[in-house]
């Protein structure tokens, strides 16, 4: 392909992108030592949306928000949804959750007492109304279920309670709507969990059937595991349904993605790139999961999807072809130096030109940083509420 018009394309898939926001990133967080209160933070979700349209509006490639039940709970569903298309945006992915109430002490799809099962499964369906209400298609899982102590409760028959919950959940969906599995090798469970891995998450969602697929939390993965591959092994699979972005030095971390490892964040959307999956039509998510505990929020979930943006631009500029034929001749250094060419490129200036086509500032951050914007909501809001935990 020529140079401009492999530039074209670059340009019109990177136009095309679609990065996700979790709505709990606006709101205060913190670690189980100590949530710091920002000025300004949103008071209900109406507002963490207006938050979110705001990251929208400056990077022109994030217009959709996954809400978290019950931290978003609202009166209208309807209403939050005309209120976000006012704004420009769009409801994305219904989070479920089913760990912070009391009665969920021992898990709560994978509960010994069919009592707590059932009230879990119940409110994984209250999702799917929320999911209609909204125009969401999509429901994401995640279970905090799972064992301290060896001997605490039976293995297998916490999967088969899980099968059941999930069984039951997916025989609920109608229309377009879908579910993605997201797994976590441990915390809050220390000893086991019942989604731990990719392999669980991906052997539930083969049984359950093409409505089931799997999430890839960045943070959720034992350390030096290789991510990438498991995203090629499930896009290959037409298992991968979406990403929670983020980075993480210890642990969960849910720091900005890109930030800890950004040749990490690299490897993986050269990957998405190869299977032809960066944009929406792909049917993948690439949502952030994230917490902003003492960085500025929205500044944060800018700086976020811009990471995003460069690590794909990088993986869009590898030379395919001279790659192609450099791992055919066995040519492992030549092979490596192409990959490492693109993304050793700095992308900043190809990124602000697109842009100004794109009739946006070149440079998002500093342009909200300039719109006074939360300056304002300084001044309108008081009490500001923490994003769903640790408060
Ligand atoms: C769990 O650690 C998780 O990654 C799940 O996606 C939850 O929904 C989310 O964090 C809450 O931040
Ligand atoms: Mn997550
Ligand atoms: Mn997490």
């Amino acid at each position: 392909m020529s140079a401009p018009r492999a530039d074209q394309r670059v340009r019109e898939t990177l136009r095309n992108q679609r990065i996700e926001l979790p709505s709990w990133a606006f709101g205060n967080s913190g670690t189980r030592f100590k949530v710091f209160a920002q000025p300004g933070v949103p008071r209900d979700p109406f507002e963490k949306i207006a938050d979110a349209a705001q990251v929208q509006r400056y990077t022109g490639i994030a217009p959709l928000v996954s809400l978290h039940i019950p931290w978003d709970t609202v009166e209208d569903y309807g209403k939050l949804a005309e209120h976000a298309a006012a704004l420009g945006v769009s409801i994305g992915v219904i989070n479920s959750n089913t760990f912070q109430d009391d009665d969920y002490r021992l898990g709560s799809v994978c509960h010994p007492d069919p009592a707590v099962r059932r009230k879990a499964i119940e409110h994984l369906k209250d999702c799917l109304r929320i999911m209609a209400a909204t125009g969401s298609d999509a429901l994401k899982l995640w279970f905090a279920d799972g064992i301290n102590y060896p001997g605490q409760d039976d293995l297998t028959d916490r999967q088969r309670r899980l099968a059941d919950a999930l069984d039951e959940v997916y025989d609920a969906l109608t229309g377009e709507q879908r579910i993605l599995l997201e797994y976590k090798l441990f915390e809050p469970a220390f000893y086991a969990t019942d989604v731990p891995d990719w392999g669980t998450a991906y052997a539930h969602t083969l049984r359950l059937g093409p409505k089931a697929k799997v999430v890839v939390d960045t943070g959720h993965h034992a350390p030096h595991t290789n991510i990438e591959f498991i995203v090629a092994f499930l896009i290959a699979q037409g298992k991968l349904g979406a990403f929670d972005f983020n980075s993480r030095f210890y642990a969960d971390d849910d720091l900005m993605v890109g930030a800890a490892d950004p040749f990490q964040l690299f490897r993986i959307m050269n990957e998405i790139v190869l299977a032809d999956a960066v944009t929406p039509d792909s049917g993948i998510g690439f949502m952030l999961d994230q917490c902003h505990n003492i960085e500025p929020k929205i500044q944060a979930q800018i700086r976020s999807v811009l990471n995003v943006q460069e690590a794909t631009a990088k993986a869009l500029l590898v030379d395919r072809d001279a790659l192609a034929l450099a791992q055919r001749e066995g040519d492992v250094l030549g092979a490596n130096a192409i990959l490492m060419d693109a993304y050793n490129t700095d992308v900043r200036p190809l990124l602000a030109d697109l842009r100004v086509e794109m009739g946006l500032d070149p440079d998002p951050v500093a342009a909200y940083r300039r719109s006074g914007y939360l300056e304002k909501v300084i001044d309108e809001r008081t009490g500001g509420v923490a994003a769903g935990w640790g408060a």
